[in-house]
């Protein structure tokens, strides 16, 4: 659909790293030139699940030059952002039904240095985003449920990708479109020809397993035309 020749950025999920090998995982994606590095960021309100945090970033922020794409899925936006905007030059991303002013929410992460995006839950229709979308850098949209790696792309997520890819298209916004969720070898093509921007990569790909690592790296490059 959209410009086929621009490049694929992959941002690679965090929560579904070896925390026992945390550095051999990072150097790979470093070395592999990839391009983000997804932090799942879960209260257990929003989403039933507990994940990462502020104390993970700070330690992982000395060991990488890689902007870090903090995904929060939390009900109270608000609470979280400042945890988070100390890491400069970041993305946050926030769920908008978390926030009661959703556009002053991304006000304070632009003034705060960081690069802010909405997350759209599947279940939430695009015009959601209408008036969000002249101060936003990016939006994330979720082809699974949030809250856990491993699920399964819903029913409707290509053609959902498809319809914001044709959408921003028409209105020539500049917007880059990241897709989180099953992000899996057969669902890779199909989401990039459909308007994909960024690919966060879980168990369905680059983390499936552990002995493959690099080889599963080198695949991704290949596979999004970048090696
Ligand atoms: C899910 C979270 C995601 C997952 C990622 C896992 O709530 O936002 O970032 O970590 O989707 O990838 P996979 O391939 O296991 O679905
Ligand atoms: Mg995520």
């Amino acid at each position: 659909m959209s410009d086929t020749n621009r490049t694929i950025k992959i941002s690679p999920s965090m929560m579904c790293a070896d925390f026992l090998n945390l550095a051999e995982d990072i150097k790979i994606i470093e070395e592999s030139g990839f391009d983000y590095l997804h932090i799942d960021i879960m209260d257990g309100h929003y989403v039933p699940n507990l994940t990462l945090g502020p104390s993970y970033c700070e330690k992982i922020k000395p060991v990488t030059n890689l902007p870090l794409d903090i995904h929060l899925m939390v009900e109270d936006v608000d609470h979280f952002i400042p945890m988070f905007t100390p890491f400069s030059g970041s993305t946050i991303t926030f769920h908008p039904e978390g926030c009661r002013h959703p556009l002053r929410s991304i006000e304070t992460i632009r003034s705060a240095g960081c690069r802010p995006g909405i997350a759209v839950d599947p279940a939430q229709p695009l015009e959601v985003l209408r008036h969000m979308l002249p101060v936003i850098d990016f939006i994330l949209l979720m082809t699974v449920n949030p809250g856990y790696s491993g699920g399964k792309l819903v029913p409707g997520a290509i053609e959902k990708i498809s319809e914001f890819a044709r959408y921003r298209d028409g209105k020539g916004i500049n917007l880059e479109i990241e897709i989180d969720g099953n992000v899996s070898w057969d669902n890779i093509p199909k989401m990039i020809d459909a308007g994909a921007d960024t690919l966060v990569v879980g168990t369905s790909s680059l983390f499936g397993v552990k002995e493959n690592r690099q080889q599963d790296a080198d695949r991704l490059l290949k596979l999004i035309g970048r090696r």
